[in-house]
């Protein structure tokens, strides 16, 4: 009976230690509940703006499902807008609480975890160009495409992103030969903002929606962007890989035979 338990109590520790291997976001930005969008400008978030692809058109809009059809898109409340469970990383003032403005420093401590990606929409003269992926955020130049730019709407990828990443960030590169990153940390960014926005549904865990800008701010009547020149969905733990399995397996049957040792010397 006491071995039983020794099991019970290992192999919990081993799946809990397998359920921890989830990428753990950095950043100082606060998650704060996704209001209405509007497309108002000067926008407020700062990602509801107007675009030059029409109105109502921008990243709020397509992951809300608020318009339900955009460039021939048929949108889809990715969010759980109407679950009251989306929200948007937003910069905070002094006492913590939401500007609405953007976030320059958003990147992922890597727990060497499974990752995988969607790519939602592109709306944008550059969508065939826009480049998307992962980069080391002590090395910036080290970089892992995840979206070349002939990928398009619907676009799967899987990871994993590379061990000697101990953090990754997100970089978007254009045809104007720029490279935007999601934290402005340690590189040399061409905006003084970030062209990232981050959302995610509070009923998905380690699931978050990425929506990027692809001009420098500022983008005349864009303001700061529409940012739907691209968006994706982006999952940063897998199923517990087989191999995990396994070495929880090894540790079990370690353990017990430790046990029977000590019972048997
Ligand atoms: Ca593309
Ligand atoms: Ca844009
Ligand atoms: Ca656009």
């Amino acid at each position: 009976m006491k071995l039983r338990i020794s099991l019970l109590v290992l192999l919990t520790m081993c799946l809990a230690s397998s359920m921890a291997l989830a990428d753990i976001l950095q950043t100082s930005g606060v998650w704060t509940s996704v209001p209405a969008p509007d497309g108002s400008n000067p926008p407020s978030p700062f990602w509801d703006s107007p675009s030059l692809d029409g109105g109502n058109t921008n990243a709020g809009y397509i992951l809300t499902g608020t318009n339900t059809s955009i460039n021939g898109y048929t949108t889809q409340d990715w969010l759980g807008y109407g679950n009251s469970t989306a929200q948007y990383l937003s910069a905070k003032d002094g006492s913590g609480s939401p500007t609405g403005g953007v976030v320059n420093n958003v990147y992922f401590s890597n727990n060497l975890g499974g990752q995988s990606a969607y790519l939602i929409i592109e709306i944008a003269g550059y969508k065939d160009k826009n480049i998307f992926g992962i980069y080391d955020r002590n090395l910036p130049a080290n970089k892992t495409v995840i979206f070349d730019g002939p990928a398009g709407q619907g676009a799967p990828w899987s990871g994993p992103v590379p061990i000697s990443y101990t953090s990754y960030g997100f970089y978007l590169t254009t045809p104007e030969n720029i490279t935007f990153y999601s934290d402005t940390t340690n590189v040399t960014n061409p905006d003084t903002n970030s062209n990232f926005a981050f959302f995610r549904n509070t009923s998905q865990a380690d699931t978050f929606y990425i929506a990027m800008e692809d001009l420098r701010d500022p983008i005349g009547t864009e303001n700061k962007g529409d940012y739907n020149d691209m968006i994706v969905k982006a999952h940063v733990v897998a199923p517990i890989p087989g191999s995990l399995l396994l070495l929880g397996t090894g540790l079990v049957s370690l353990a017990g035979l430790g046990w029977r040792r000590r019972k048997n010397g």
